[in-house]
């Protein structure tokens, strides 16, 4: 019967013809017990307008050591014979940051009959942020975890600060009680005791209202036979202690209904953002009419473009255009229904988790970079990519062995394509065993690695949490018992690419320890060869005899925590944990590990880049990837992208160009094919695509100074690498649902990827400035107060590209075969003035290699144009000593030649006779000779100035 199963899934999944994944296998929501109980319960609601919970306002304390309010909130079960049934649920509020506001609702803690017999923990799980926030939350640090914990990041501890607001107000309000004001900063809000509601403030303008729609819900522990009891009038029983889905039928449910759901208004927005990972539009969708957001990792094989279907990773994170957030700190299977309202100019939203509690940091702000900057603070800071991991990435599944990968790698540079690193999909292994290499194929890895290093090259394996059963590393993992569990408490058995596997338990300590062991042994190569990484797939995890593609939700980890709890986490406790090792594999070199993982959850970009997974090799394929790639950069995991030209299926040369050209700009680069598909390494093409694709890869290597800049700003800020345009331009209305053309960072590079067949013009949309086409520098203004369109030529070797005025790019523009042997080349400037003859540009440079940056070993510096004809350096922090020797981190920091365009308003833009150069109080002036000038630019070549010191430069 499981083997039948097996089978027909193995079918399913890869053998359809058609592109689309067979959704059958997914819950809708009506198939799925708490999200039909909820959307039912919530339809019912909005009819009777009632509420079963309310904040016992006598409950209301004030913690004044960890500055948390805490109180009850009571739901009341009416009972026909008049014996209500009152059940508790503990409710904490404390501000956060300067923005942010947490509160929980857990449930007080309730023993049923038989609890003993359970084999996981029958209290509500409450420690997905332990594993969400980022280690610098000061209880992450200094307490054992008791929940909810105190967080007033930068600021005093003021103990009694909040309690003096709080007793005036309440003294204030001591006729009715009713209301409870409270107030940080910018941030204040009321605390409505009956019904419980919250409604949030910014700067007193009201964002955000917790249960206006009295969508509060929370499943409270009962037995089954109790249950009858238990039930609300508007509550529907389905499928409470079973489940009757064709592909979990055989979930036992220990705890029956145990979840939680509530629902946030955005005030002042119709637009919502984030929630990833989904096929669909930047935009979130209204689903009234149809199908909640799903947050469930899953493999999704061919995933069907335009549902709310869910998806490899899940970042419960959503904001608005009003600058507000919501965190939902939760990892259990999670729906979202988003309902605009146009009228009242509100979005209202409902989110259900299958179990643990309510815990949600809600933040506020002046504007959008603000609300992610403030969410990768809590979550952690995207890490700062080694710069080769941002270069070219060359994957297949798969290179069959050590020389068809030497012989990809030397056709790359006979045909001038760079590129970083060079891929081992599943194949590599030996019989599909982890820590194993194919023995005939790969014999000696460590000649392979070296032979790759010698041009500064990388090598990724794949190495996946399930493990072939009876071999020497499962053999560990079972006897030193860190196996995920059945619900029996037996090691679990599912299948997998090796056949019968068992499954790492990362969530345990013992269980990471265990893994780092093996990478210890597989990565024991001599000290300077430290250039091979790792790549986390299937680790949703994907069981292919498993419901909906994965883990049974009562399996067991660390001893007690059920998978229902933890299902959306644990893929990050996989990457993280292989991160921890390869990083301390390389700790005396003190390498930046780079990783990839398929699954993730908030907190991922602290440790991992991740990609779209398995796409097709068509146009919508393409076309999709934009607002995917889009979305999780503005959910504070930017180091995404898809793979190009498609994962499945052979894509068509036209395709596979357009798909390069949009791809460069994806902050995470790779090709990567299905082993099904035929060979498409770029040197395979014929001309003109050949060419189109080397300019295209060409290019992001030109590119990289400032896209390693974007990613430094990233790494301390969370600024999303591909950028919506409404996140540079929020004063346009009309921006906010614009997905199909970006920014690339704060850089002013402005780009609309061609992803329709035989499209050679396309229309593009320009606010208020200057834009310089970017090959010619030829210029136009768009001088109204407006959003401009204008039809901009593309034809097949044509990106539409533009730099806005007011920005300055850095570049190189040597052909090398890595981006490690760019590190001697001088840099090239890019101004793009705007109407007053200004432009700001960053740049940041450090080793590109190790965590050397995290002492001061960087250069960070900023160009700035003033009146069209002063340019000034003005670095704010250099590295000591380590300019020009073999060792620097900055090999060449010269200027080769600086590019100024010009646009019709600068007409006074004209080279001078002389060039002056200030620098340390001196003078000089440059010649001229070596300088060019047409209508659209000024080319001053071998200026003799370099990025590390101040200087003005006057032309
Ligand atoms: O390891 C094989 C593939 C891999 O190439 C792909 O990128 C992953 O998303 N992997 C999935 C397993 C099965 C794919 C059908």
């Amino acid at each position: 019967m499981v083997l039948l199963k097996w089978l027909l899934c193995q079918l399913v999944l890869f053998t359809t013809l058609s592109h689309a994944f067979t959704d059958y296998l997914l819950k809708k929501c009506a198939q799925s017990g708490f999200c039909h109980r909820n959307r039912i319960y919530s339809q019912n609601i909005v009819k009777t307008h009632h509420s079963y919970y309310k904040l016992d306002p006598e409950s209301i304390v004030h913690d004044p050591f960890q500055n948390i309010l805490h109180a009850t909130i009571i739901k009341t079960v009416p009972r026909l014979d008049g014996d209500d049934i009152s059940v508790q649920f503990p409710f904490s509020l404390s501000f956060l940051q300067d923005y942010s506001v947490r509160f929980t609702i857990a449930e007080k803690e309730r023993t049923v009959a038989n609890d003993s017999s359970f084999l996981v923990s029958t209290q509500r799980y409450n420690e997905t942020w332990l594993h969400a926030f980022d280690e610098k939350f000061p209880d992450k640090v200094n307490t054992t975890s008791s929940f909810p914990e105190p967080y007033f990041l930068g600021q005093e501890h003021t103990a009694n600060s909040l309690w003096s607001k709080l007793t005036s107000f309440l003294s204030l309000s001591n006729s009715t009680q009713d209301t409870v004001y409270l107030q940080n900063g910018n941030v204040s809000l009321e605390i409505l005791t009956e019904p419980f509601q919250l409604k949030i403030y910014w700067k007193n303008t009201l964002k955000l209202i917790v249960n206006e729609q009295n969508f509060l819900n929370i499943e409270h522990r009962r037995t089954k036979e109790e249950n009858f009891a238990h039930v609300l009038p508007e509550e529907s029983t389905f499928n409470m202690f079973k489940d009757d889905f064709l592909y979990s039928k055989l979930d036992t449910l220990p705890l029956g209904p145990e979840s939680i759901a509530l629902d946030f208004s955005f005030i002042e927005s119709t637009n919502v953002y984030g929630i990833p990972e989904h096929p669909t539009s930047l935009r979130l969708m209204d689903t009234s009419q149809g199908e909640p957001y799903r947050l469930f990792n899953v493999d999704v094989f061919e995933y069907n473009i335009g549902t709310t279907q869910p998806m490899y990773g899940s970042i419960p994170f959503m904001f608005s255009s009003s600058s507000t957030s919501v965190f939902w700190v939760n990892a259990a299977d999670t729906w979202v229904d988003i309902k605009y309202d146009t009228r009242k100019n509100k979005t209202m939203t409902h989110w259900i988790s299958e179990n643990g509690v309510v815990d949600v940091v809600v933040s506020l702000g002046p504007d959008i970079p603000t609300i992610i900057d403030t969410f990768t603070d809590l979550t952690g800071r995207p890490f700062l990519p080694p710069m080769s991991s941002i270069g070219y990435h060359q994957c297949r599944w798969n290179y069959n062995d050590e020389m068809d990968v030497l012989n990809v790698d030397s056709q790359m540079d006979v045909h001038r394509f760079p590129y970083d690193f060079i891929w081992l999909d599943l194949e590599y292994t030996n019989d599909k065993k982890y820590f194993t290499w194919k023995p005939n194929s790969f014999p000696n890895p460590k000649r392979l690695l070296t032979k790759l290093n010698k041009l500064g090259r990388n090598l990724v394996v794949l190495i996946d949490p399930h493990l072939k059963k009876d071999y020497e590393i499962s053999d560990t993992v079972i006897n030193e018992n860190v196996a995920v569990k059945d619900h029996n408490g037996n090691d679990y058995v599912g299948h997998c690419w090796p056949g019968n596997s068992i499954w790492i338990d990362t969530m345990s300590k013992y269980g990471q320890k265990i893994w780092k062991s093996f990478f210890e042994k597989f990565m024991d190569f001599p000290h300077d060869l430290t250039n091979l990484f790792v790549w986390n797939d299937m680790n949703e995890p994907s069981i292919f005899d498993g419901p909906e593609t994965t883990a049974p939700k009562d399996l067991i980890h660390d001893s007690h925590i059920e998978e229902r709890s933890i299902h959306n986490l644990y893929g990050l406790s996989v990457h993280e944990a292989t991160y921890d090792a390869v990083k301390s594999v390389y700790s005396s070199s003190d390498k930046r590990p780079f990783l990839l993982t398929r699954a993730f959850f908030a907190g991922s970009q602290r440790t991992a880049a991740t990609w779209t997974g398995d796409n097709v090799a068509t146009w919508e394929y393409l076309k999709i990837s934009i607002p995917m790639v889009l979305s999780n950069n503005v959910a504070g995991m930017p180091f995404i992208g898809a793979d190009i030209a498609g994962f499945a299926e052979d894509p068509t040369p036209e395709l596979i160009a357009r798909w390069y050209q949009a791809g460069l700009w994806y902050p995470f680069f790779r090709a990567h094919a299905h082993i099904d598909t035929k060979r498409r390494e770029p040197y395979l093409f014929d001309d003109p695509l050949k060419s189109i694709v080397r300019d295209a890869i060409q290019l992001r290597y030109f590119l990289l100074p400032t896209l390693y800049t974007m990613f430094y700003k990233s790494s301390t800020t969370g600024y999303p690498i591909m950028n919506p345009m409404f996140i540079q331009h929020p004063e346009f209305k009309d921006l906010y649902d614009i997905d199909n053309q970006f920014y690339w960072g704060d850089s002013g590079l402005l780009v609309k990827p061609i992803t329709e067949p035989d499209q050679l013009e396309t229309e593009m949309i320009f606010p208020p400035g200057i834009f310089y086409e970017f090959a010619s520098l030829i210029s136009f203004v768009n001088d109204g107060t407006y959003l401009m369109k204008k039809n901009i030529m593309a034809p097949l070797d044509t990106i539409p590209l533009f730099i806005e005025g007011g920005h300055i790019i850095s570049m190189k523009d040597k052909y090398r075969r890595s981006s490690k042997l760019m590190r001697n080349d001088p840099y090239i400037l890019v101004i793009a003035p705007d109407a007053k003859g200004s432009a700001v540009g960053d740049l940041y440079v450090d080793d590109g290699e190790t965590f050397g940056y995290q002492k001061g070993e960087y250069l960070r510096t900023q160009f700035i144009l003033e009146d069209g004809h002063i340019l000034k350096n003005i670095p704010s922090h250099t590295p000591d000593n380590l300019v020009g020797t073999e060792d620097s981190i900055l090999r060449n920091t010269n200027i080769e030649k600086i590019i100024v365009a010009k646009s019709e308003l600068q007409h006074d833009i004209k080279l001078k006779d002389a060039i002056m150069v200030k620098q340390d109080g001196e003078e000089r002036s440059l010649s001229t000779e070596l300088s060019y000038e047409d209508d659209n630019k000024i080319i001053i070549t071998n200026p003799m100035i370099d990025i590390t010191e101040s200087w003005e430069l006057t032309f």
